[in-house]
């Protein structure tokens, strides 16, 4: 790679920009056991702080998702002061209309008008709290589905679904935008409202340009080829965001790039191969985790080296031989392309990446020698630990 070259893909993972979920930094687990830790934040003040920690070393993760209402605060607006003032801002508000006893049945395709308002309701006050802090975007996951052939009339649900999208849709301000999610399975077990990119395409096409699809990697049946559905979306220019994670069963929601790094790889390489990097774009690079057993902070800051690090693979690779190889038929040399880039250890690059960002070689170790863990364990003691659904 010539120098000029090399430059560019330097540059470019300096802009990089990946989201951490304010959820990232509670305590989680499983329907078995939620392991408490200790510095776990007890309020939405204290998970933006950790979120401070993960881009203060890692210098690319200026962003932190909310999730409404775990993140309920009496004032948005000096919520969004607080982060500004530590050097990360309000990303993406993460609507919940999945754990209240009302929607049992559904929230927006549930077969009782009385219960829709009220789902919808929760959307709207969500585009409120955008509004006050300065967010640009809506993240809509549904848990609505059926468990029982027969159990709701799936068309129906449909029309349910499209009604309140639009609703919500037209709520949106200028510069203001929704991303809808998809999950084949769970917690429905025998219909879901929205359980592919295909379902999810359908209704942002209709709704408009502010509407596009969020792919969840944890949100595929086991095979499913997610960099065909991430070029297809960007073709499209209708791939709005990714919830990143890692998954070995179902939603595991474990690190990004631990259970699969070549997976991340090859979603990469379609991301930086079709612009989907370029600010313009606007694709949003979310983490959606949950660190039920390792330490939470160092946890955020792994996964967004692990990120990093499949971006600058895919960012290495020689895109002049890919085309050739490919044009000519060569099957191997094309893939030969793709792996030369995979293999190659990213990390001296990174290291001096971050060295020119004036950071740490590497984030983990330096956070770790920090001191913060330690710090935060003897501070937030008292009151209640943030937690997953709390
Ligand atoms: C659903 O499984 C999901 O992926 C949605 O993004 C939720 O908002 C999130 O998990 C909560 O962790
Ligand atoms: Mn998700």
């Amino acid at each position: 790679m010539s120098d000029s070259a090399l430059a560019a893909v330097k540059e470019t993972l300096k802009s990089q920009v990946i989201e951490t979920p304010s959820w990232g930094y509670g305590n989680s687990g499983t329907r078995f056991k939620v392991f408490a830790q200790p510095g776990v934040p007890r309020d939405p003040y204290e998970k933006l702080d950790d979120a401070a920690q993960v881009h203060r070393y890692t210098g690319i993760a200026p962003v932190v998702s909310l999730h409404i209402p775990w993140d309920r605060v009496e004032d948005y607006q000096r919520l969004a002061d607080h982060a500004r003032e530590r050097g990360v801002r309000i990303g993406m508000i993460n609507a919940n209309v999945f754990q209240d006893d009302d929607y049992k049945l559904g929230s927006v395709t549930h077969p009782d008008p009385k219960v829709r308002r009220k789902a919808t309701d929760h959307l709207l006050e969500c585009v409120d709290v955008m509004d006050a802090t300065g967010s640009d975007a809506l993240k809509l996951w549904f848990s609505d589905g059926t468990n029982y052939p027969g159990q709701d009339d799936i068309t129906a649900r449909q029309d349910r679904l499209a009604e309140a999208l639009a609703e919500v849709y037209g709520r949106l301000g200028d510069g203001q935008r929704m991303v809808l999610e998809y999950k084949f399975f769970e917690p429905a077990f025998y219909a879901t409202d929205v359980p592919d990119w295909g379902t999810s395409y359908a209704h942002c096409l209709k709704l408009g340009e502010k509407a596009t699809v969020c792919v969840d990697t944890g949100h595929h049946a086991p095979g499913t080829n997610i960099e065909f559905i991430v070029a297809f979306l960007l073709r499209e220019k209708k791939l709005g965001a990714f919830d990143f994670n890692s998954r070995f069963f179902a939603d595991d929601d474990l690190m990004v790039g631990a259970a699969d790094p070549f997976q991340l790889f090859r979603i990469l390489h379609e991301v930086t191969k079709n612009g989907g990097l370029d600010p313009a774009r606007d694709v949003r690079f979310m983490l959606d985790q949950c660190h039920n057993i390792e330490a939470k902070i160092p946890a955020v800051i792994r996964s967004v080296m692990n990120v990093q690090e499949a971006t600058a693979k895919a960012l290495l690779v020689d895109l002049e031989a890919l085309s050739a190889a490919q044009r000519e038929g060569d099957v191997l040399a094309a893939n030969a392309a793709l792996m030369d880039a995979y293999n190659t250890d990213v990390r001296p690059l990174l290291a001096e990446v971050r060295e020119e960002m004036g950071l740490d070689a590497d984030p983990y170790r330096a956070y770790l020698a920090s001191g913060n863990q330690k710090r935060i364990a003897a501070e937030r003691v008292g009151g209640q630990q943030a937690g997953w659904g709390a």
